[in-house]
């Protein structure tokens, strides 16, 4: 028989969306269990996300980790886009009167991990076999091995966030979901270098030979990307290949890029992916076991937070009150935010990227919609009110 415990949450996966549900619970006052298949050391230093919006960057600071994100985050206050061989400055706080978080998503993990551990909350690191059961009653159940030994536990809701491979979404009967999916014809080559940022703000580079982006993530360390094919070979690429083509797609007016050590490379595949409804009796799904955008509009991180920001609301309304408004509504709710944020991350993706199918005439097109952007008042409000984030709810 296994052992059992009993919580009253039980949160699948311990990325942004998982840690920051638990810490949003606990200041409610509201017990929960985070069960993880990797290590600590293994999610800690995942190198994903590195924009957050204002709104996640708030309530981060709001609910008390953000000390950190203050010391070490870089503030933006634009983005640059570059085409035709020109930049063009999209200046947010002038449009919104907003700006952006450029801050780590592992940092922000190493964050909330800090955090749970010193509130004593529980995170079940390299918990295997993961699986749940009887979310569409009153009394779900996870159910687990650590360290070989088999355990239960008791909640009264389940958080799937798994991730985009997790095993909450599949383990929803069939019939029940409505998947909808957009494969990119390509996906990103990333890399992390010890070479200091070119740029104080990002570059969105749209190049003939294709997309490339400059980011960063300190005053000393670049992440730059360049759109390669969904199932490029990453051993294809040496560092010398990467920054000769890096140089060629960002070059612009009055820039140097500047090179240094290539810590880290990975090829990322493109899509966008959402699954309705978000939730099945007493499972929810959060983040990335929901949807996944392309990078682009970076805001899968944010999406998340969005979710969370959501559900620990509605969670927090039952358990106070017995108020299952919130709950019942969850994924109308969220669904009403993903699709839009959808919208723009496609858009962007659309706007930037080389499309091989695409005829002259829609390449002329597409460089018409980077002019316009650029170009007009109304246009670049819009691109800035969706970078810097939507309302959460
Ligand atoms: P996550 O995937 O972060 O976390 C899910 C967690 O669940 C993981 O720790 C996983 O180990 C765990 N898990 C999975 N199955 C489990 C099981 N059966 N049992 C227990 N635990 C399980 N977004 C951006 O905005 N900008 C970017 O540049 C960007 N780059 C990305 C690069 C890559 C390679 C990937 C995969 C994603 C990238 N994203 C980016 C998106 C990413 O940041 C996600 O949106 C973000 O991690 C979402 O957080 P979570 O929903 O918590 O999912
Ligand atoms: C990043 O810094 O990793 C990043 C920034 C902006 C994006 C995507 C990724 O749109």
């Amino acid at each position: 028989m296994p052992d059992t415990e009993r919580t009253q949450v039980g949160i699948v996966g311990a990325g942004p969306a998982g840690l920051l549900l638990a810490h949003l619970l606990d200041r409610q006052g509201i017990a929960s269990v985070v069960l993880e298949a990797r290590s600590r050391e293994y999610v800690e230093n995942r190198i994903r996300a590195g924009v957050l919006e204002q709104g996640t960057a708030d309530l981060l600071t709001a609910s008390g980790v953000g000390e950190r994100m203050a010391r070490l985050g870089l503030p933006h206050e634009g983005i640059i886009l570059r085409f035709g061989g020109q930049d063009h400055r999209i200046d947010f706080r002038a449009l919104t009167g907003k700006a952006v978080m450029v801050y780590s998503q592992h940092l922000v993990v190493r964050d909330l991990i800090a955090a749970r551990l010193a509130a004593g909350g529980r995170i079940v690191f390299e918990a295997e076999r993961v699986s749940v059961h009887d979310f569409d009653t009153d009394r779900p159940r996870i159910r687990y091995q650590e360290n070989g030994a088999e355990r239960e536990l008791e909640c009264d809701f389940i958080a799937g966030c798994d991730g985009f491979h997790g095993v909450c979404r599949p383990s929803i009967p069939p019939g029940v979901l409505t998947e909808f999916e957009r494969v990119y014809p390509f996906g990103w080559l990333g890399i992390l270098a010890d070479a200091p940022p070119s740029s104080h703000e990002l570059i969105y580079a749209n190049h003939e030979r294709g997309f490339s982006l400059l980011s960063m993530r300190s005053p000393t360390v670049s992440r730059l990307y360049l759109q390669c094919a969904p199932d490029e070979d990453i051993e294809a690429w040496s560092d010398a290949r990467i920054w000769a083509e890096l140089q060629t797609r960002l070059a612009g007016p009055g820039f140097t890029l500047r090179e240094g050590k290539i810590t880290q490379k990975g090829v990322t595949p493109m899509r966008s992916f959402v699954v309705e409804p978000m939730q099945c009796g007493r499972l929810f799904l959060l983040g990335d076991a929901a949807h996944i955008v392309p990078p682009t509009g970076a805001k899968g991180l944010n999406l998340a937070a969005g979710d969370v920001a959501v559900l620990s609301r509605a969670l927090g309304a039952w358990y106070a009150a017995g108020d299952e408004s919130g709950l019942a509504a969850y994924s109308a709710t969220c669904l009403r935010r993903v699709w839009k944020v959808q919208r723009f991350s496609w858009w962007m993706t659309s706007m930037l990227h080389r499309f091989e199918t695409h005829s002259p005439f829609e390449r002329r097109v597409q460089l018409a919609e980077l002019d316009y952007v650029a170009s007009s008042v109304a246009a670049s409000t819009a691109l800035a009110e969706n970078y810097i984030g939507l309302p959460f709810i």
